[in-house]
């Protein structure tokens, strides 16, 4: 069985999206994700000059092979561009692999441990009042778990607050549009949104906040202290983890659980973090962490110190990845939780899917490979549009962390 041909289709159905295809010589193909939110032509251009040609005539069947040829072969290891190359050609690999097993991804990593997929939407408001409604209107849709974020007074444009109320859509200009950012107006106020989340809804469902890297490690010890009555299910990337010492003082200081990873690309990243349980969730996603593979050997790893997964799931990864973490996420022991945010409908049918949301889970269905397939023709309808994520600026002018 030979590789035949593969080719990257980039499309916009609201959003832009890489996706790469690969063909067999017995006609079964598949299909993986790749794409980079912000810098999707970079990757557009790592696979097709770099390594499309190098496919052509393997055996797709050797998916490790496979991956350690792209890994190791490069030279240039890691990265966020080599790693969502590596990923797509990973997912394509499993879902011929599936197809031509008769069998879904599933089945083929070990087969089910669990029916529904606990996710956790994206609940947000300009102020404090508008986000309690918005977590209101998810538990109505049946949530069990929801990521709750609100504009704070004198910080323009806070993270997290969308204009839609399901789509929420960070990459939103041609050229990165510039927002702010005051810590100390932040801790004043996201305390308050989760006493009144609290003080609403009671304790039932689980709830998340994202700091999106903004927090030094002793604002960050801070603010896990001050939510700790609030019981949250994780704080995520409450600072940044290039340096990941700062887990540490973050961690001797609250008990509030820590999430961080999405930004990551391999275990190489995780290792430090994990091994020295300074996190609880893992974030890392099938298209950020280099495909199915790879994302395995980091969920065992972390399975050693009781760390759960809980992968990545915005917008701007394509219903391709979302298919392929539900499909990991059926079968791994230590699942955590599922980011889901929802595509708008455009990107929906340019990617037909057999998974389906029900009372605040996600469930995968028996297609064999992980049930996700592209619409070419449409696709075709909708060409790549520049769009960039924002950035983030203090005050006085200062560069911050988006
Ligand atoms: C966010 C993302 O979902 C999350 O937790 O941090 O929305 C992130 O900002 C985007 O994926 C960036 O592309
Ligand atoms: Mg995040």
């Amino acid at each position: 069985m030979k590789i035949q041909a593969a080719r990257v289709i980039v499309t916009c159905p609201g959003r832009n999206f890489v996706t790469l295809k690969i063909e067999t010589d017995q006609g079964v193909y598949g299909i993986g994700d790749a794409t980079l939110n912000g810098r999707e032509l970079a990757v557009v251009s790592y696979l097709e000059d770099h390594v499309i040609p190098c496919l052509i005539g393997m055996d797709p069947r050797r998916i490790e092979d496979i991956w350690q040829y792209l890994y190791r072969g490069a030279y240039w290891r890691r990265g966020p561009v080599t790693m969502r190359a590596i990923s797509a050609v990973d997912t394509a690999l499993w879902d011929i692999k599936g197809k031509m097993a008769g069998m879904p991804v599933y089945d083929l990593l070990g087969g089910r441990s669990r029916d529904g997929i606990m996710v956790y939407g994206h609940a947000n408001g300009g102020d404090i009042e508008e986000t309690v409604d918005a977590v209101g209107s998810y538990i109505d849709m049946g949530y069990k778990a929801i990521r709750a974020q609100t504009g704070v007074p004198g910080i323009k444009d806070a993270y997290g607050v969308g204009r839609g109320k399901l789509f929420y859509e960070p990459a939103d200009a041609a050229l990165p549009s510039v927002t702010g950012w005051d810590t100390r107006k932040a801790l004043n106020h996201v305390p308050k949104l989760f006493e009144k989340l609290r003080a609403t809804y009671g304790f039932d469902h689980h709830l998340l906040h994202d700091g999106h890297h903004r927090y030094t490690p002793q604002e960050a010890a801070n603010l896990g202290k001050m939510l700790e009555p609030y019981q949250l299910f994780w704080l995520e990337d409450c600072t940044p983890a290039e340096n990941q010492e700062a887990f540490k003082l973050v961690r001797q200081h609250t008990v509030t659980p820590l999430a961080v990873g999405e930004i990551f690309n391999t275990i190489w990243d995780c290792k430090d973090l994990i091994q020295n349980q300074l996190i609880d969730f893992i974030r890392c996603t099938v298209v950020g962490a280099g495909g199915i593979t790879h994302l395995r050997r980091i969920a065992d790893l972390a399975a050693l110190y009781q760390v759960r997964t809980g992968s990545h799931g915005a917008t701007d990864l394509s219903p391709v990845t979302m298919g392929a973490a539900l499909h990991f996420d059926t079968w791994v022991p230590n699942f955590g939780i599922q980011e889901y945010m929802r595509h708008t409908p455009e990107t929906d049918e340019v990617f037909p899917h057999d998974y389906r949301f029900e009372a605040g889970e996600m469930f995968v269905g028996d297609t064999p490979g992980h049930g996700v397939d592209i619409d070419e023709t449409l696709a075709a309808k909708y060409p790549y549009k520049p769009a960039y994520l924002p950035v983030a600026r203090l005050e006085d002018g200062t560069m911050w962390n988006w």
